[in-house]
């Protein structure tokens, strides 16, 4: 089965969780693989799954830790598993794992957001005790995504350096679950929504390994629960008269019921959300259900109190909420694919997604990263001149593509694929990589075709970008009135940013403003305005609006962040990043108030 497709309990199938307290031990010494610790581990201490072991501890090399940390648990497959396959499934693991069976190497994943498995039939005991051991690393390069380096001080003990600024939340962050399914079965499918008037349609291909005699059923059945479309065959399209359609904040989700029959025996049957909506890009329009809409929301992360950036299903709910409340109709994975639970909460909620993949912090590893947070990350040679970053660093970010659009394709909520966040596109060198990155995920990776975009720096301002040429939608993160004209210029830093819209408005392409915002420390007042305060945030965004209403082409305003969150430690950071509009425990800062008044009147369609 294509791990990919979400785990299902169902008649054919069967899911059983190993989320829980685990064993769990720092490699300190990093002899954990030579010492074949894969066996068994010993002197364990206790960890939660999914969690990030970070800010479990009370002591900082624990926080801090930059190296192997290993994992441990039991588990029993019942024995009428046997006639089955059965795979051991992690939702994800940061930034990449490698589980052992028994003292059997069963997978290896790079990665650390998004799914793997592997195969248990040959490693396990069926109706016994198993062991699982799985290693997970979480040290950065150049070439991994996202990038990053690691220092190695003098008494041995070694340093992550993320070239991004979120915290480097490291461990098994997503469910791990027993995913028992029949032999002949439902490996994946692929859709693909179109419709005419009242008439809705969706192709279908599945992906299965048929033996004689067996074939395949589809249908297609209404929120109610009624059938309203059948089909035969492995590719089919299937047609809905009076469809509803999937809408922004109107989350309208049929299921499609996939199954293998041999005569009248059910062989295997998956069934699969889907919302029947269209998504094109139309000169400077965003179009979706052929109606320019218009994107209200935030930049997010995956990031909370303790379980830092472990799936926490609380945590995704309470987020919907506030964005319920905020008039948000929409919302980008900054900076990584999140849980699969969040995407399809969005579905059902109608949020609108913008699917990054985490390649995250390409220029910060060049000089240019004097001018931004610290400094302290400086390389002489800059990052797409390097030879490594256009060779493996290219295959591992086609990877991560990969996977992301693999795990994400059908996902109604997602309306456009973002490739990377702030790479240093203003150098020579990025353009020939991003062409040839842009032309890579064009190529049949999604059946959806849907517009694809990454996300432009601010040191690569309007006329200086070598990577949006490639992009159907222009997204900038700008700062002018934080980092570009501060505090002194505040009154200025509105026109000055209009006057760049204005530039990148005659590219023809939508313009969608993917961050913005100020640092803020809730209950900081201060009249007149200083930097940090309420008052700032609430000045500082006046200043953005009228920069985005100056520009007929922007059909989008994302503000930096949704919430406050953790950051590793700097000399711009305020015990973390404090740009959210909510705190980190989600309650609203006055620039809540603020955005939730003007999103309230800002429309979702037609808005220009
Ligand atoms: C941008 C990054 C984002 C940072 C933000 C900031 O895309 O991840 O958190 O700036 O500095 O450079 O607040």
């Amino acid at each position: 089965m294509s791990v990919f497709m979400y785990p299902l309990d169902n008649e054919k199938r069967r899911v059983i969780s190993l989320d829980g307290i685990w064993k769990f031990k720092f490699d300190t010494q990093g002899v954990g693989r030579n010492e074949n610790w894969k066996d068994g581990l010993t002197d364990t201490i206790e960890m939660v799954v999914p969690s990030s072991y970070n800010d479990i501890f009370t002591e900082a090399a624990k926080r801090d830790f930059c190296g192997d940390v290993w994992y441990q648990t039991d588990f029993y497959i019942p024995s009428e598993f046997e006639a089955l396959d059965t795979l051991i499934r992690f939702g994800s693991a940061t930034h990449r794992a490698t589980v052992f069976v028994n003292g059997v190497e069963l997978v290896s994943h790079e990665g650390g957001f998004t799914p793997f498995g592997g195969n248990l039939n040959d490693v396990a005991k069926f109706g016994q005790k198993n062991t699982v051991v799985v290693v997970v690393n979480n040290e950065l390069s150049k070439v991994t995504i996202p990038v990053g380096s690691v220092k190695t001080h003098d008494n041995g003990v070694k340093e992550c350096t993320p070239a991004f600024d979120f915290f480097n939340y490291a461990g098994i962050h997503s469910s791990v679950r027993l995913v028992a399914v029949p032999k002949t079965r439902v490996n994946d499918i692929t859709v693909v929504t179109g419709f005419e008037g009242t008439t809705g349609t969706v192709e279908y291909t599945i992906e299965s390994a048929l033996n004689a005699g067996q074939e395949i059923r589809v249908s297609l059945l209404n929120a109610e629960g009624e059938v309203v479309a059948t089909a035969d065959g492995q590719q089919g399209s299937l047609t809905v008269e009076n469809v509803i359609l999937w809408q922004p904040r109107k989350g309208y989700l049929y299921d499609l019921v996939a199954t293998i029959v041999e005569g009248e025996e059910l062989v295997d049957i998956y069934t699969l959300p889907v919302g029947v909506r269209t998504v094109k890009v139309e000169g400077t329009k965003f179009l979706i259900n052929n109606e320019p809409f218009y994107f209200k929301g935030f930049g997010h992360h995956i990031d909370a109190h303790t379980i830092g950036r472990g799936h926490s299903d609380i945590m995704n709910l309470r987020d919907l909420e506030c964005l319920d409340w905020i008039h948000a109709n929409s919302l980008r994975t900054s900076h990584y694919p999140y849980p699969e639970e969040f995407m399809q909460l969005a579905d059902r909620r109608g949020l609108v997604i913008i699917d990054e993949v985490s390649h995250v912090g390409a220029w910060n590893m060049t000089d240019v990263s004097q001018a931004g947070m610290g400094g302290s990350n400086a390389v002489p040679v800059k990052h797409f001149d390097r030879e490594d970053v256009q060779t493996e660093g290219m295959v591992n970010h086609k990877d991560a593509i990969t996977k992301l659009i693999a795990r994400d394709k059908n996902h109604p909520c997602v309306v456009m694929w973002s490739l990377s966040n702030e790479p240093d596109s203003s150098q020579e060198s990025s353009e020939a990589y991003f062409k040839e990155i842009f032309a890579f995920a064009r190529d049949g990776l999604d059946a959806q075709d849907r517009p694809m975009t990454m996300v432009n720096f601010m040191l690569a301002a309007y006329g200086n970008c070598k990577a949006s040429q490639f992009a159907d939608v222009v997204c900038l993160n700008r700062y002018y009135g934080w980092y570009v004209t501060n505090g002194a210029d505040l009154p200025n830093a509105g026109d000055q940013f209009a006057k760049e819209l204005a530039g990148w408005a005659t590219e023809g392409k939508p313009v969608i403003i993917t961050e913005f915002g100020a640092d803020t420390v809730s209950g900081f007042h201060a009249l007149p305005s200083t930097m940090f305060t309420e008052e700032y945030y609430n000045e500082y965004l006046d200043q953005n609006f009228a920069a985005f209403d100056s520009c007929d082409a922007v059909v989008g305003e994302h503000c930096w962040n949704m919430h406050d969150f953790n950051t590793g430690q700097g000399i711009i950071r305020v015990n973390g990043n404090k740009k959210g509009a909510f705190t980190r425990d989600r309650q609203p800062k006055m620039a809540a108030h603020h955005l939730r008044a003007r999103w309230g009147v800002v429309k979702d369609f037609n808005q220009k």
